[in-house]
C-alpha cells in the first residue's frame, strides 16, 4: 500500500511525541507495578499508536462520554486495559482520576482487571475474552454506516477504531468478523493491529503462521505493515486508512514492553510487573525520570487540551440536530432515545389481542414472524437479521429490505453462517445506539454465540436473539439440532432473560418484555411445531411479564400444580384433563421465564406455585427446575440427547406425553401423602 504524505486532520501536540507516549507508558507500568498485578507489556507496546491515534484523529471530548457522533475506539486486547485508563486519564474524562489509576484492580475502583462497559464511562465496549472487542466493533461500524444511511453526514459521520493483539486475530470469532466486514465495506473501521509477535507462551510462531495480511485482504479489507513506533508513519497510515473504501487494518510492528531493557520483545513483559529494579532502568532507558504517577505539567496539560479538543465539534454537532426539520427530527430523536414509540405499543397489543381472539394453531416461530411484521414499522429502528436461516427462524418482514454493502437503507442484516460475530455484533450495533438489534439461529447453536451472548448480559445491553428450533419438536434434523442442555445452559447466565413462549399470545407478550428490557439481552425460544393458542386476552396485563403464571385453576383445592414452558404447556393442559377424570385438582403454570418469576414478589411466586405438589415438564434436560418443584415434585423431560424422528414419535418415546405428566402427578400425590421416611413409591425409571 502506498502511504500518501500525512495531511492529519489536526495538528500535531506542541509537545514532543516520545513525552506524550511515555506518559501513557509509565501511568500503565506504575498502576501495574502497585497493583502487583496486570499487564505492562502492550500498554507500552503500542503507547506510540495510541498517543497518535489520540492526539491527532480521535474525535471525542471528554465532558461528553456519550456524545452519538464521537469517534468509537474498542481496546479489543483488553489486558492491556491501563493503556486506555492512562488515555481517559490524560484526557481528562471526569470519572477517571489518578487515585482511580492508583487504585487499579481494587475492589470499587473504576479501573477494574479489563474494561467494563457501563462502569467507566469512556469505554465503549467489554474487552477482556479476546477477539470479542474487533467483533462488536464491527456492530459499530455497521451502526454508523446504517444511521448515516438515514441521517446523512451532518448527523453520523465517525470512524470506529479498535486496537488489537495476536490473540484476537488468533481467535475464530475474528475471522467471521473480519469477513463480515469486507463483505460489507464497512470502511469506517481501522484496525490498528499491535503486531509484537508474542502471546502469553512465547512468539507467536510457536502456533501461528498466518499471514494475517494476505488473510485480511482476502476478506476485502485494505492491510499493510508499518513500524509502530514511528509516529509520522503512524499518522500516515491512518490518515490513509481514513480515505480508504475498505475496512483497514494497519499491522503496527512494535516490541512489547518497549523501553525495559530486560523484558522487552518477550513474553515476561506480557502480564506481570516489571519490578522495582526493571521499572528504574526502563525510567533511565526512556529518559524519564518523574516519580511514580507523575506528570510533568506541560505533557499533563497538552493531553488535557487533547480531551477537550472536540468540543467545539459537539456543539455545533447539538445546534445542528436543533436545526433538524420537525419531519426528520422525530425519527433522529427516536433512533438515539431508548424509548419505544407509541405507535409500537399499538401494534403490539393489537396483534396480541388477534392472537387471543382468532387463536391459531401456528409454531412460535410464526407466531414470532407476525409479531416482528407488525411491530417493524412502527418500531424503524429495528435491526433484524439471521445467521442464514432466515426463512427457517422466519426474522424478516416483508417490509424490512436487506442490507448489502452499496445499500445502507436497509433493516435486515444477512449475518451469513457467522453465529458468534451476528452475535457480537449485535452487541455492537446496541452499544453503538440507534437500534435495536435481533438475530436468528436454531437454539442448538446457541453455543456458537455464547461468549457473546454472557457479554451482552455482563454489560446490560438490549439485544434479541430469536432461537427457533427450541426442542426435540423440531423432528427428523435429530439429536444434532435439538437443543436438550440449551435452556438450562442460558439460564444460567445472570443478567440474560430467557423466554420460552407457549402459543402466540405467549409469543407477542415475549417480544413486548425483551424489547422493553433495556438493561438485559434477551433469548426468544419459539418452535419449529404448531402449538395450539391456550391463551385468550380480554385485556389482561402482559402475563409473560410475571415469568410464570396460572393458565388453569381448579375449581377445589388443588392436588396437583403443572408447571410448563413453551410447547409443553399445551401437554400440561392436557394432561390436567386427563387428571380431571380420575378426580384430581390440576393447576395448571405456564412459565415462559423464570428469571422474570425470580423477581415477583414471594406473596405472588408463592400463589403461582401452591402448596400442592408440582410437576415440571419440559421438552430439555432438567438442570435447575427442582428449585421450583421442591423435594416432592417430579420433573418430565429429556435425561440424554433426542434423535430423528418425527416429534410425534419423540415425544411419545421420550415419554413426554399427557399420560406421563398425568402419571408423575399421581405418584408424587402419592408420595406427599406418605409419612416422609420409609415411603415405598412405584417410580418410572423412564421419568
Ligand atoms: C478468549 C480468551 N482466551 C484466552 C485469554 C487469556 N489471554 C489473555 S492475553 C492472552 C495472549 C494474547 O496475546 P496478544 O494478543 O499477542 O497480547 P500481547 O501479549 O501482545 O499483550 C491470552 C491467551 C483471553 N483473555 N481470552
Amino acid at each position: 500500500m502506498n502511504i500518501q504524505s500525512p495531511s492529519p486532520i489536526v495538528s500535531r501536540p506542541e509537545v514532543k511525541h516520545a513525552d506524550m507516549a511515555n506518559a501513557v507508558r509509565f501511568l500503565a507500568i506504575d498502576a501495574v507495578e502497585k497493583a502487583k498485578s496486570g499487564h505492562p507489556g502492550m500498554p507500552m507496546g503500542m503507547a506510540d499508536v495510541a498517543t497518535v491515534l489520540f492526539s491527532r484523529f480521535l474525535k471525542f471530548d471528554a465532558a461528553d462520554p456519550a456524545w452519538p457522533d464521537r469517534d468509537r475506539f474498542v481496546l479489543s486486547a483488553g489486558h492491556g486495559s491501563m493503556l486506555l485508563y492512562a488515555l481517559l486519564y490524560l484526557t481528562g474524562y471526569r470519572d477517571m482520576t489518578l487515585d482511580q489509576l492508583k487504585a487499579f484492580r481494587q475492589w470499587g475502583s473504576k479501573t477494574p482487571g479489563h474494561p467494563e462497559y457501563g462502569h467507566t464511562p469512556g469505554v465503549e465496549t467489554t474487552t477482556g475474552p479476546l477477539g470479542q472487542g474487533i467483533a462488536t466493533a464491527v456492530g459499530m461500524a455497521l451502526a454508523e454506516r446504517l444511521l448515516n444511511a438515514r441521517f446523512g453526514d451532518d448527523f453520523v459521520d465517525h470512524h470506529t477504531y479498535v486496537i488489537a493483539g495476536d490473540g484476537c486475530l488468533m481467535e475464530g470469532l475474528s475471522h467471521e468478523a473480519i469477513s463480515l466486514a469486507g463483505h460489507l465495506r464497512l470502511n469506517r473501521l481501522i484496525v490498528l493491529f499491535d503486531d509484537n509477535q508474542i502471546s502469553i507462551d512465547g512468539s507467536t510462531s510457536l502456533s501461528c503462521s498466518d499471514d494475517q495480511l494476505a488473510r485480511f485482504r482476502a476478506s476485502g479489507w485494505s492491510a499493510w505493515r508499518i513500524d509502530g513506533h514511528d509516529p509520522e508513519t503512524i499518522a500516515a497510515s491512518i490518515e490513509s486508512a481514513r480515505q480508504n473504501d475498505r475496512p483497514s487494518l494497519i499491522a503496527c510492528r512494535t516490541i512489547i514492553g518497549y523501553g525495559a531493557p530486560n523484558r522487552q520483545g518477550s513474553e515476561k513483559a506480557h502480564g506481570a510487573p516489571l519490578g522495582a529494579d526493571e521499572v528504574a532502568k526502563t525510567r533511565l532507558a526512556l529518559n524519564w525520570p518523574h516519580q511514580p504517577f507523575d506528570v510533568p505539567a506541560r505533557v499533563a496539560e497538552s493531553w488535557r487540551r487533547i480531551g477537550g479538543r472536540g468540543r467545539r465539534a459537539r456543539e455545533s454537532w447539538i445546534e445542528r440536530t436543533k436545526r433538524l426539520k420537525a419531519v426528520s427530527r422525530s425519527p433522529f430523536h427516536d433512533a438515539l432515545n431508548r424509548r419505544l414509540p407509541h405507535d409500537y405499543a399499538v401494534a403490539i397489543s393489537r396483534l396480541r389481542d388477534r392472537f387471543g381472539t382468532e387463536r391459531p394453531t401456528i409454531a412460535t416461530r410464526q407466531a414470532s414472524q407476525l409479531v416482528i411484521s407488525a411491530i417493524a414499522e412502527a418500531l424503524p429502528n429495528l435491526l433484524g437479521g439471521s445467521a442464514d436461516l432466515t426463512h427457517s427462524n422466519l426474522t424478516q418482514a416483508q417490509t424490512q429490505r436487506s442490507v448489502r454493502r452499496d445499500s445502507f437503507e436497509g433493516s435486515y442484516i444477512h449475518y451469513g453462517v457467522r453465529e458468534h460475530a451476528m452475535a457480537a455484533a449485535m452487541n455492537g450495533v446496541a452499544l453503538h445506539g440507534g437500534f435495536i438489534p435481533y438475530g436468528g439461529t436454531f437454539l442448538s447453536f446457541a453455543d456458537y454465540s455464547r461468549p457473546a451472548i454472557r457479554l451482552a448480559a455482563l454489560m446490560g445491553i438490549r439485544v434479541i436473539h430469536v432461537m427457533t428450533h427450541d426442542s426435540i419438536g423440531l423432528g427428523e434434523d435429530g439429536p444434532t439440532h435439538q437443543p436438550v442442555e440449551h435452556l438450562a445452559s442460558l439460564r444460567a447466565i445472570p443478567n440474560l432473560l430467557v423466554f420460552r413462549p407457549g402459543d402466540a399470545v405467549e409469543t407477542a407478550e415475549a417480544w413486548d418484555c425483551a424489547l422493553r428490557a433495556e438493561a438485559n439481552p434477551s433469548v426468544l425460544c419459539l418452535s419449529r411445531q404448531a402449538l395450539p393458542t391456550f391463551r385468550e386476552v380480554a385485556g389482561e396485563a402482559n402475563l409473560v411479564a410475571r415469568g410464570a403464571y396460572v393458565v388453569v385453576e381448579p375449581e377445589g383445592t388443588r392436588d396437583v400444580t403443572l408447571i410448563a414452558t413453551g410447547s409443553e404447556v399445551s401437554l400440561a393442559l392436557e394432561a390436567a384433563k386427563l387428571l380431571a377424570h380420575d378426580g384430581v385438582e390440576a393447576a395448571v403454570v405456564s412459565a415462559p421465564c423464570f428469571d422474570l418469576f425470580r423477581r415477583q414478589p414471594q406473596e405472588y411466586r408463592a400463589e403461582v406455585l401452591g402448596h400442592a405438589p408440582r410437576v415440571g415438564i419440559e421438552a430439555a434436560v432438567e438442570g435447575d427446575w427442582s428449585r421450583w418443584l421442591g423435594d416432592d415434585g417430579e420433573f418430565v423431560g429429556m435425561t440424554g440427547f433426542g434423535a430423528s424422528a418425527s416429534a410425534e414419535v419423540l415425544y411419545r418415546e421420550f415419554r413426554i406425553t399427557p399420560e406421563a405428566v398425568a402419571l408423575s402427578a399421581m405418584r408424587c400425590m402419592a408420595r406427599s401423602r406418605m409419612p416422609a421416611r420409609g415411603c415405598d413409591v412405584p417410580h418410572d425409571e423412564n421419568n
